[in-house]
C-alpha cells in the first residue's frame, strides 16, 4: 500500500473515517469468503484476486481452509484506501425513546388502564422462533425479559409458519393493539413478498390502520420496514426492551396519551 494512501484522519479531517485495525486510520479489513477451488496456489491467488475487487490494497489470505472437494474458506485481510464521509450519511433512526421497563409498565397501566395486547407470529413458510420468543417469552433475551414479564402487555404468540390470514383472524379475535412479525429467511426474498402480502391482507380488511405493525429479523431495518408500510422494523440484537419502549410510546401516541 501506498504511504500516501495511508490517510490519517485527525483534526480537520475527523469526519473522514477508515476502519482501525492496527492503529488509527490504517483501513485494514478482514473479510471472509469461500471459492469453488481446491485449497493451493491458484486459490491463494484467486482470494487475493477477489480481494482487489473489493477494492482492497495489500491484500493477504490469513487462512484458507478446504471444505471438501474443491471448496476452500478463506479468511484475508486487506485495506481500505477511501475513507467514508460521516457528514454525507443518512440514517434512518427511530424516533422513539429507549425506556426502562419500571416506567413502561408505570406509563401503560397509569395512561391507558389496560394491558397493550400483542399478537405475534413467524409468517409464512418461516419456522424459525427463536428470535421471536426472545422478544415476546418470559425468559427474554440477553437478561432482558420479553414483553410477557411486564403486567402492561397481554401477548398472544403464535408460533411459526402461521399463514398472514390466520394472524389477522387472531389479531382481530384479541381486538390487538399490535401485530408483531418475524422473518429470518430471506432466500428469494420470500420475506419481502410476505411481508408485502401482510400488509395487503390488512389493508383490504380495513384493520391497517388500527394496529401498530411491526417487522423483525436478521435481515429487517426500520427503513425496510417503513418502505414496506410498517410502522417500525427491528434488527440483530433488539431487547425486548426495545420493543416494550416503542410499543408502549405508539400505542399511547395513538390515543393521543403520550
Ligand atoms: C436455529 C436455526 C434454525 C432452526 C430454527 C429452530 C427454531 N425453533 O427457531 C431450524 C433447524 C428449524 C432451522 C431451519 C432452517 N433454517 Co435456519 N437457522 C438457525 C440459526 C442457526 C439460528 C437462528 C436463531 O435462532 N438466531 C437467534 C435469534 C435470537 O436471533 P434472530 O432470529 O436474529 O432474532 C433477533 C432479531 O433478529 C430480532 N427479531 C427476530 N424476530 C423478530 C420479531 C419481532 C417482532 C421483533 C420486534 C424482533 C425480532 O430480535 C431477536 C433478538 O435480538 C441461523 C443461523 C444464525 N447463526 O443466525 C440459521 C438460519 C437463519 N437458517 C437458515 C436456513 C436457510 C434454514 C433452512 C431453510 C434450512 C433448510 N434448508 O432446511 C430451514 C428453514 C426452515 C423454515 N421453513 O423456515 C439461514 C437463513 C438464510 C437466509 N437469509 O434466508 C440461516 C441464516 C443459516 C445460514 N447461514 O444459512 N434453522
Amino acid at each position: 500500500m501506498k504511504p500516501e494512501m495511508n490517510v490519517e484522519m485527525r483534526g480537520e479531517n475527523k469526519h473522514l473515517i477508515l476502519p482501525y485495525g492496527d492503529h488509527h486510520g490504517d483501513g485494514v479489513v478482514q473479510v471472509s469468503f469461500t471459492l469453488p477451488l481446491p485449497d493451493g496456489p491458484l486459490g491463494d491467488e484467486a482470494a487475493r484476486q477477489v480481494m482487489r475487487q473489493m477494492s482492497l490494497a495489500d491484500p493477504q489470505v490469513a487462512e484458507s481452509v478446504p471444505l471438501g472437494e474443491n471448496y476452500t474458506f478463506y479468511v484475508g485481510y486487506g485495506k481500505l484506501a477511501r475513507p467514508v464521509d460521516v457528514t454525507k450519511l443518512k440514517v434512518a433512526r427511530p424516533l422513539w425513546d429507549k425506556i426502562d421497563p419500571v416506567q413502561v409498565e408505570r406509563l401503560v397501566n397509569e395512561r391507558l388502564g389496560r394491558p397493550i395486547v400483542v399478537v405475534g407470529a413467524a409468517t409464512g413458510s418461516d419456522a424459525h422462533t427463536v428470535g421471536l420468543d426472545a422478544i415476546l417469552n418470559y425468559k427474554g433475551f440477553a437478561g432482558d425479559h420479553g414483553l410477557e414479564a411486564y403486567s402492561c402487555f397481554k401477548v398472544v404468540n403464535m408460533g411459526s409458519q402461521v399463514p398472514n390470514e390466520e394472524l389477522v383472524a387472531r389479531a382481530k379475535e384479541e381486538e390487538a393493539d399490535a401485530i408483531l412479525v418475524s422473518q429470518v429467511v430471506t432466500q428469494g426474498n420470500v420475506h419481502l413478498t410476505n411481508l408485502t402480502n401482510l400488509v395487503e391482507i390488512l389493508e383490504a380488511e380495513g384493520w391497517r390502520d388500527r394496529v401498530v405493525l411491526v417487522a423483525g429479523g436478521p435481515r429487517i431495518t426500520h427503513a425496510l420496514a417503513l418502505e414496506l408500510g410498517y410502522d417500525a422494523g427491528f434488527g440483530p440484537m433488539t431487547r425486548p426492551q426495545d420493543v416494550a419502549s416503542y410499543l408502549a410510546q405508539e400505542v399511547l401516541r395513538r390515543k393521543s396519551l403520550y
